[in-house]
This record gives C-alpha cells, structure tokens and sequence, in this order.
C-alpha cells in the first residue's frame, strides 16, 4: 500500500487532482497555530501559502487535522475537498464553524460511566456527529468506576436506537477489542467528548504507547483537561485516530433533517400520525403521542426531541442556504454509510 492509502487516500480524493503533477499530496496530522504537520507524498511541517491565506473567507477554510492538502515547497498550495467535516459553532461566535477534524469515517462519543453520564448531552453530541457525515459509535469509559456497567450500557442502547453502545476501561485495559470492529485499516476515527472523559486514555491504549500526556490517575472519576491540540496517529493494524481535545461547549451545528436523525424512533412513529405535518403537539391521530401515552416512548425524549428541532430551526435561518444544501447533501452519505453498516454487520 502507498503511503497515501494507508492514511485513508481514495477515488474521492484522486479525482480532484486532476493528475496534477506539481503538487504532492499529503493529510495533515497535526495542526498549530498557522503550522501543519503533513504525511502522505511528503511529510514534515508545512505552511499555507500566502494566496492560500488570501482567498481564504473563514477558519473553516483553512486546513484541519485530516484533510488532504497539495504542497509544494513546504507550501499549501490547495486544500481538497472533505468527505466529512465535524464542527461545532466556534466559541461565542454562534455562525462560525470551528472545524474538530475532517475526513472522518467514524466518531467514537466517549463519556465516562460516572455521575457525569448524561444522555442529554449525548443526544446533542449524536446530532452533530449526524451531521458531520460519519458513523456515531458511543463509548462509555471508565467501567471500573460503575457497579453496573452492563445494566447502564443497556439503558443506553435502549435511550439512543440505530447506535453501537460499547462499554470499556482504558485504565484497566478492558473492554477494548469491542473497539476492533470500527477500527479497520485507512479509516479514520476520531475520539470526541467531554474532557476528562478519557480519550486520550484510550488513544494510548490502542497505540501501545504514551504518546499523549494524559492527566495524573484519578480515582474519583474527575478529569483534568490536558490535550491542547489535535493529532491524527496511525495504531497496529492501520485504523487512523484523532484525539480531539475535550470539550466544554457545544451547539449543535445541524439542520433540521439531521435533528430527525438522531432520533429515528420518533421519525418512525411519525411515519404513522394522521397527517403528514403532524408537530406531535397534540394533534388528532398522533402516533407518537399514543407511544408516550403507553411508555413506548420516554416524554423526556420527545421533549428533547422539540427543543433541539427548535435550535436547530433556528441555527438554519441564521445561515445561508448553501450550507444547508451542504448540510444535507452530506446527510444523505450519512444514511447510506449508516446503511452500508448496518448491511456489513447483518452479513458477519
Ligand atoms: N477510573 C478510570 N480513570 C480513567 C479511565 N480512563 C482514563 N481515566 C483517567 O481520566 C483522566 C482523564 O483522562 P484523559 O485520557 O486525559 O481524558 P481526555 O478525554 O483525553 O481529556 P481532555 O484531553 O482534557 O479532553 C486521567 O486521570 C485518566 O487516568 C478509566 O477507564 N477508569
Ligand atoms: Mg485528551
Ligand atoms: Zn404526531
């Protein structure tokens, strides 16, 4: 394999080089303040160039740790198009994206099996994991610390539908094979969650190696923020990871459809209301109404369900309608990567 494939390189990105032969291209690994440091055709720390700078209108232009990138000279000269993009609204600034990381195949959601575990917040990660365009894993970390790590991975599968529920102890190296089947050779995985949750714990873990500096050990489940920057790292079998450092703020970066997309149940329910533009607000014929009247559905869910439409509603006019079309044209890879999945899954 070519240095390119085993970090992730394909049809999607060849076709955009249009054979060009004066660039070299490469992923960037790392990212810091202005500096890239790049692997694939060339490696080493590179630059945008200032034209590259120049034409840039917003940060997300500007490359993220996974993107593919044509350089010359130690130059970016072009950035090529993403496959997925995960990003949160920037910090205070609610219509700038901040890009976390890009050409992304599958997001492992890690939180920790403490108090801290709130399926709330997880529904809001879930949404924008939807959106980005890649396939959502949940990884409750810290088993050690819960009397019932099984029970609570249980509720939680029940809680979120349509996604892998995976319990684990990065500290006791337990439970980690159960990551083996998302961690395939040239996909791309990043860690995403809270800080302190533990993700670069598990990072290290898979890599064999303290590579990231990881807070002292706790013992009463409280982290420490340490990761600063992000990293892409290859492990022994070839998957590629990046850790992400924690976060403390997130909005939801979604539109409408992809809201509907984390909760699948009630889109199915939906399916059977009396009419089509039901708002499940008390309509005659509601379906999922009925299901909350009879504890099928959890009235918690649907509530969140509403206040997230709502956000994102209002995220959507806030933006323009390109980015929405983006939004949903990258949805749409999403349902058939969710699809594909489940396809794979059914066969082994
Ligand atoms: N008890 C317990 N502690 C853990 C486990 N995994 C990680 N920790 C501890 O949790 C703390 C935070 O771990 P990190 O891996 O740095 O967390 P992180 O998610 O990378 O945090 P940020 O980089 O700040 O986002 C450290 O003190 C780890 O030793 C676990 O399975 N059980
Ligand atoms: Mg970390
Ligand atoms: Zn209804």
């Amino acid at each position: 394999m070519s240095s390119r494939d085993r970090l992730g390189w394909g049809p999607f990105f060849e076709q955009q080089t249009g054979g060009s032969r004066d660039l070299a291209f490469a992923r960037v690994v790392e990212g810091q303040r202005g500096a890239y440091r790049v692997a694939g055709d060339v490696d080493g720390w590179v630059e945008v160039s200032g034209r590259f700078r120049h034409d840039a209108a917003t940060s997300v232009d500007f490359p993220a740790v996974g993107d593919w990138v044509g350089v010359r000279e130690s130059v970016i000269h072009r950035r090529l198009d993403r496959k997925s993009t995960v990003a949160r609204a920037a910090a205070g600034r609610a219509t700038e994206q901040q890009v976390l990381a890009a050409n992304v195949d599958t997001i492992f959601l890690v939180t920790a099996l403490t108090r801290d575990l709130n399926p709330r917040r997880l529904e809001r990660y879930l949404t924008l994991v939807w959106d980005a365009g890649a396939v959502p894993v949940v990884v409750l970390n810290k088993a050690d610390l819960s009397t019932d790590p099984e029970s609570e991975r249980k509720a939680l599968g029940i809680r979120l539908p349509f996604v892998d529920v995976v319990t684990v102890s990065a500290i006791r190296d337990d439970g980690l094979d159960a990551l083996a089947p998302y961690l395939h050779p040239a996909q791309t995985v990043a860690l995403l969650g809270s800080s302190g949750v533990g993700k670069s714990t598990i990072v290290n873990r898979l890599l064999r190696q303290d590579l990231f500096r990881i807070a002292g050990l706790d013992t009463d489940g409280k982290g420490r923020h340490t990761t600063t920057a992000r990293h892409l790292v290859e492990i022994t079998g070839g998957a590629l990871l990046i850790d992400t450092p924690g976060m403390r703020e997130l909005q939801p970066w979604g539109d409408e459809s992809s809201v509907a997309g984390a909760f699948d149940d009630i889109a199915t329910l939906a399916a059977s209301c009396r009419f089509g533009d039901c708002a499940h607000d008390g309509e005659p014929g509601c379906a999922v109404a009925e299901a909350v009247a009879d504890g099928r559905l959890d009235a918690d869910r649907l509530s969140n369900y509403r206040h997230l439409l709502r956000e994102a509603a209002f995220e959507d006019r806030k933006r323009d309608k390109a980015a929405a079309a983006n939004a949903k044209r990258r949805l749409k890879q999403v349902g058939q990567a969710m699809k594909a999945l489940y396809r794979d899954r059914d066969r082994s």
